[in-house]
């Protein structure tokens, strides 16, 4: 079995430092979690940023900043989101790519998101993947509901590969779309061409039966302040690195190691594409 990847999604665009106060929002406070969950076991790092207010952007410039403070301090993998936040304009949400990140988010297929829709029709999602291709941009594909792994094999084949593998991400129990039920990962899981690398994401109280499920099926896993804000049951992570260290010491307990970055750029068969 591979080595445990573990992507720290450390800010999102819905989190509040009200809900959270160790959520990092200034360009160097993110610099700083992501150097924190580095040490932790961290390989990578879902990045979103927020503007002076606190608001969520997509602007380059804040992307461009947050990236330095990282770079800084840090080799881990940056994976810009092009989800952004609801409302924003496809325009909007795909700025961050000009700054030629390694990877990046790509959800293929409109879900309900709370009270809320996260829209993503095919235009969209094709221009979004065509973007990522022209620019070597490795896609995260975003799974929220079945369909979209369907929608992205589609772009696949459409458009031919944007990378010498595929990589997912499912993304459980958002309300309004696929829960986190052990049943349902394996399902997506099993849905997925062979040679493919996958990670996955428990929101809310479906962190830890996901992350669970995850390491019994040899998967990697996504934890952070976008997903989960919780260590236990209305007790608050310190900050990232607590959720992270916690994980890494339940896969040790299984013999299985957390990948360094260098590692899973190695695993995701990034360096070799971006050389
Ligand atoms: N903030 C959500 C609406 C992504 O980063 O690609 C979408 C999201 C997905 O966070
Ligand atoms: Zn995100």
């Amino acid at each position: 079995m591979e080595k445990l990847i573990i992507t720290v999604a450390g800010v999102g665009a819905e989190t509040t430092k009200e809900a959270q106060p160790g959520l990092p929002v200034a360009a160097v406070e993110i610099g700083a979690d992501a150097a924190r969950c580095r040490e932790a076991g961290a390989a990578m790092y879902h990045l979103h940023v927020r503007d002076a207010a606190g608001h969520p952007t997509q602007a380059k410039e804040v992307f461009a900043a947050a990236i330095e403070e990282i770079r800084k301090r840090t080799d881990i993998i940056v994976q810009t989101s092009t989800g952004g936040a609801m409302g924003m304009t496809a325009d909007e949400r795909l700025q961050p790519l000009e700054l030629d990140p390694e990877m990046a988010s790509l959800t293929t297929g409109t879900a309900n998101f709370g009270d809320d829709v996260f829209f993503n029709d095919t235009a969209l999602m094709s221009e979004f993947y065509r973007r990522m291709q022209a620019k070597g941009v490795r896609p995260e594909f975003e799974i929220f509901e079945a369909g979209q792994i369907d929608n992205a094999l589609k772009l696949v084949k459409r458009f031919g590969p944007a990378g010498p593998l595929l990589h997912w991400d499912f993304v459980l129990g958002v309300p309004g779309s696929m829960s986190g039920e052990p049943r349902n990962l394996a399902f997506l899981v099993d849905r997925i061409p062979d040679g493919s690398t996958w990670t996955c994401t428990g929101i809310g109280r479906w962190h830890m039966p996901v992350t669970m499920t995850a390491l019994a099926l040899g998967g990697n896993v996504r934890l952070g302040f976008e997903d989960n804000i919780f260590l236990h049951k209305g007790v608050l992570a310190q900050d990232n690195a607590e959720l992270v260290g916690r994980v890494a010491r339940l896969a040790g307990e299984w013999d299985r190691a957390c990948a360094t970055p260098d590692e899973a750029r190695r695993i995701l068969r990034l360096t070799p594409y971006d050389a």
